[in-house]
């Protein structure tokens, strides 16, 4: 394959954009090479600068689960557009918007639109606080839930990647404000809020995780959280930026069966458009101004262009429940593909899947939180990562992020994935021989 004006491309980047991307994992920083440059997509596929085209597993990140430029998304979009793109007044999809997101997820009473999941969460522990009138809050270890100062405290995704989980620039302050916990360890939540008594306003958790790969909570984990939450008077979170609407019609919430006391969305409610929004029960949603004194705002949130795609999503999957059951099976397909391949080759590595999400860690320890995950041979990944990409499939470039199936994966694409997946692991095993 031929990169080269990717190449060039990255140069030029670089002397204006720092690292030469609007965004860290992008960079392939962590597998090191060049990022492609994307000049368009459709359905299953990416096209790169170069001409080279790939089968998409990342789809933004989640957000395109009916494949690239949906032929109703498109039209959606394009019915708002000789009305103007942004008004900073109410507007009646907003309103529809809410309805429909209130109705597939019934936890979300009442739900703000932001601009993206950082500001999404960001808010929601800033209400959780103004609610409760308390300080700290509780995440895990490895878990994501955008930049935020709060939250780039033991961080996964970038954070990690980039060697930053503590950024530079959080005061001691606001990082003394946030206590951290393994993922799926009841017992180290537990002797958190025993050690603050009183003064814990949330825990925020992404009920599957995405961000150091696809982790799933183990049984009764979530359950867990929900009891220490209800005794204590702690407002329980769910990050699903990623598996709201993705995993299930109602989410992560939907398939667990756990109601949290806020949700999070991103950037699936905007079918790719840059979108968040945050909801949940009124009384805690009350809090927040103008009804309230918990301040947030922004001349963008409910961006028509934005809700145009959101809702064209939202209303395609609430209405085509079958869309799931694909999701499941085109995931499922590819997994047992991999498992077969692992067998054959003698590779004892893990795979953790669950909807339309998997990774496959190089690593024989089975994946249950970040420790776990940390024990994965990255070099390895960074090898598999480019044989894979030589070979027009495109994986997220880190070994610390799911990847993301889109109901435009066709059985084809399936076995090109499949034999690529088995000819990449062969040869870097050959090569590590
Ligand atoms: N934070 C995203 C992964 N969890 C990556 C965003 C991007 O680079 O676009």
């Amino acid at each position: 394959m031929n990169f080269s004006t990717s190449q060039s491309l990255f140069e030029r980047a670089k002397q204006l954009i720092p690292g030469g991307v609007n965004s860290p994992v992008r960079a392939f920083k962590s597998v090191g090479g060049t990022p492609v440059f994307i000049k368009r997509a459709e359905g299953a596929y990416l096209y790169d600068e170069d001409g080279n085209r790939y089968i998409e597993l990342i789809n933004s990140w989640g957000p395109m689960i009916l494949g690239h430029a949906h032929p109703k998304i498109q039209r959606a979009i394009a019915e708002v557009l000789p009305h103007s793109f942004s008004y900073g007044a109410p507007t009646r999809r907003e309103v529809e918007m809410a309805e429909l997101i209130c109705h597939m997820m019934p936890s979300v009473e009442k739900v703000r639109m932001v601009n993206s999941g950082t500001e999404a969460c960001m808010s929601a522990i800033r209400a959780a606080r103004g609610y409760t009138g308390r300080n700290k809050i509780i995440k895990f270890e490895g878990c994501y839930h955008g930049h935020a100062d709060s939250f780039l405290i033991s961080a996964g995704s970038g954070a990690y990647t980039m060697g930053s989980p503590d950024s530079l620039g959080v005061t001691q302050g606001v990082a003394n404000d946030t206590l951290t916990a393994p993922y799926n360890d009841l017992q180290a939540v537990q002797t958190l809020v025993d050690a603050n008594p009183q003064q814990i306003a949330c825990i925020i958790v992404e009920p599957v995780v995405g961000n150091m790969g696809c982790v799933l909570p183990q049984a009764g984990f979530l359950e867990g959280l929900r009891k220490i939450c209800d005794k204590e008077g702690i407002v329980l979170i769910f990050d699903e930026v990623m598996t709201g609407f993705r995993l299930a019609r109602g989410g992560a919430q939907e398939i667990f069966g756990v109601k949290p006391d806020l949700t999070t969305l991103g950037k699936i409610i905007g079918g790719g458009l840059p979108v968040g929004a945050y909801g949940g029960r009124k009384e805690i949603m009350d809090s927040i101004s103008p009804v309230g004194k918990v301040y947030q705002a922004g001349t963008l949130s409910g961006n028509p262009l934005a809700m145009a795609a959101g809702y064209a999503m939202l209303t395609e999957l609430n209405e085509n429940p079958q869309i799931y059951t694909q999701l499941a099976q085109i995931t499922q397909k590819i997994v047992h593909g991999i498992q077969q391949t692992l067998q054959k080759l003698s590779l004892n590595y893990t795979i953790n899947h669950i909807g339309s999400m998997y990774s496959l860690f190089f690593t024989d320890k089975q994946v249950i939180n970040f420790q776990t995950a940390k024990t994965s041979n990255t070099q390895l990944f960074g090898k598999y990562f480019h044989k894979m990409l030589q070979k027009g499939v495109y994986l997220a470039p880190s070994q610390f992020e799911s990847l993301f199936i889109s109901v435009a994966i066709s059985d084809s694409d399936i076995e090109h994935i499949l034999q690529a997946n088995e000819e990449s692991l062969r040869e870097i095993h050959q090569e590590n021989i």
